[in-house]
């Protein structure tokens, strides 16, 4: 018998649902998240990071907010000595769950946009509730960098 619901009212939820049985392993998709006890980014048009060499902004998300299961991105990468549009760059987007130490079996796709520095990252596969670490990783004649953004996923 699943105990769960009884658990949940005594234990934090994360140890009621092992209790029930349904930990596979390395994550749970079915326990709760509470993305207002998380440390993550809050998404806005425009949300700027920083690296040593570029500056990244997410130009839009689709959905907005970043939201369970593929995510379609749209990056403007620019340098930070001069603020020009980084065209031409190699780019590797690696989603990433710190908490449960595992990614994403799909491989996010990055398109060049038809404006200079921008590109589009298709299928960023936040497929689990839950805080993703998704790191872009960029290398460009202007050099090498890479920024992560942190969003929660709410279940
Ligand atoms: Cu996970």
């Amino acid at each position: 018998m699943c105990h769960s619901l009884f658990l949940a009212a005594l234990l934090p939820i994360s140890l009621g649902a092992a209790a029930c049985g349904t930990e596979h392993g390395h994550g749970d998709d079915t326990a709760e998240v509470n993305c207002a006890m998380e440390t993550a980014d809050t998404y806005t048009v425009g949300l700027e990071k920083q690296g040593s060499v570029f500056s990244v902004k997410l130009m839009s998300a689709t959905p907005a907010p970043p939201n369970r299961g593929d995510n379609e991105w749209v990056i403007l990468v620019t340098t930070l000595s001069g603020a020009a549009p980084v065209t031409g760059a190699t780019i590797v987007v690696t989603p990433f769950m710190p908490k449960h130490q595992h990614g994403t079996p799909v491989d996010v796709a990055v398109v060049p946009g038809t404006t200079a520095g921008e590109y589009t990252l298709k299928q960023v596969n936040l497929w689990m509730p839950g805080v993703w670490e998704t790191t872009i990783e960029m290398t460009s004649t202007a050099g090498t960098d890479a920024v992560v953004y942190r969003f929660c996923i709410p279940s």
